[in-house]
Parts: C-alpha cells; structure tokens; sequence
C-alpha cells in the first residue's frame, strides 16, 4: 500500500499576501516616502530592494521593517486568490496530507501568534494542528514543498521534497533551474501537480 503524499504549503506569498498587505501598509504609514510597484518587486526580501534602490533615503530601511514588524501585520493579510478554497480541497483529497511549513520573521513577537491566528481564522482551527513553523525548512520532511522563495538552504543538502516554486512578482526573472512553477491557485493546474506527484 502507498504512503499518503506529504505536501507541504509555505504561507507567505502561497496562502497570505505579504506583498500586498506590505505595499498597503507601507503607502498609508509612508505616503511621502518613495516605493516600488509590487510588478516591480525583485528579489525575496522587499527591505532589500527598497534599500538598494532608495539609497539617498535615510532609514528608508527602517521605514519599510516597521511594516512587517507592526502589531497586526501578519494577521491582517489578506488570502493571496484562490488559496484557502485550494487548501481545504487539497486536504480532502484522497492519500494526501497537507502541512502549512513557514518562517517567523527575526521580530517575532507578533509574527508567531498572528500566524496561527491567521490560519485558525482563514482555514479552521482544525489546521492549526498543521502549522510548522521553522526557519530551516530543508529539515522538514515532506514530498512537495510549494513555495515562493527561490534560494531554500538549510542544513540539508538534498531535502526530502521536491520545490515546485509558486509564482510571485519577485521571483518571476529569478533562474529556478529545472524546478517547475505553479502560476496561481486559481487555473486549477494545481490538481494536475498534484495526480503528477501522487502517481510517482
Ligand atoms: O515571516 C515571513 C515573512 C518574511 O519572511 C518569512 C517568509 O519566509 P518563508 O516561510 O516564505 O520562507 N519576509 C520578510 C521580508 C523582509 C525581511 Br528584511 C520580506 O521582504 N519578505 C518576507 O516574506
């Protein structure tokens, strides 16, 4: 008999719009301070970006931490299109288990509790029990990873999963070798990654 596929979902930029939610956040907190269009975004780190390419705006650097390190920030996101009802669908699905695999931000004080609270309100409370937060996620096992984030290093050189990289603005000129790519939860190629990974 089978073992059930381990697909393990990343959350910011797969299930929560960290971008979004920042770009709002930054043009209402900011609205003097110069920005970045989110189809411009390049690069995972938006502090870095925004650094490099305001570089005569002191503490620009400063400006845009204090979005994501605010109170209510990470609670607030908004669900990236498509993904809770993908989600819920993906966990009913026969030989499958899900598993939500993200990294708290280095002020964690809001992120940590923000993050199950959001999952519990989006998704239920039943996957609240699904959560595995790490910042190494290469020690995670698992058969898929989903997951925006170009460069996953960790301790382990050859991770257990395979990195199928969701699409976001900032990774789309990034060079993903032969990994593929999920577009969007919405098209529904998502259920044909799926079939693909459990016939293997
Ligand atoms: O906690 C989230 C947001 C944060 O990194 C974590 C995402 O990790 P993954 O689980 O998706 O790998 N984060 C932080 C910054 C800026 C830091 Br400086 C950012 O620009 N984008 C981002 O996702």
């Amino acid at each position: 008999c089978k073992k059930n596929l381990r697909v393990l979902l990343d959350m910011d930029q797969v299930l929560a719009d960290f971008e979004l939610g920042f770009f709002q956040e930054y043009r209402k907190k900011y609205p003097e301070y110069p920005y970045i269009e989110m189809k411009d975004r390049v690069g995972f780190f938006v502090k870095d970006q925004y650094e490099k390419m305001f570089s005569s705006v002191p503490n620009i650097g400063n400006a845009v931490a204090n979005i994501y390190n605010a109170k209510k920030f990470f609670l607030n996101l908004p669900e990236i299109e498509g993904a809770v009802d993908a989600a819920k669908k993906l966990a009913k699905m026969e030989g499958v288990d899900v598993f939500i695999c993200t990294s708290p931000i280095e002020k964690y004080k809001y992120c940590l509790p923000e993050k199950y609270e959001w999952v519990h309100k989006h998704l239920g409370p039943e996957w609240v029990a699904r959560i595995i937060l790490t910042k190494d996620k290469t020690m995670v096992n698992g058969h898929l990873l989903i997951d925006d984030r170009v460069d996953i290093i960790g301790a382990i050189e050859r991770p257990s999963w395979e990195h199928v990289v969701f699409s976001a603005n900032h990774n789309m000129k990034a060079d993903i070798g032969k990994r593929r790519r999920l577009d969007n939860w919405t098209n529904g190629d998502w259920k044909e990654l799926i079939e693909d990974f459990k016939m293997r």
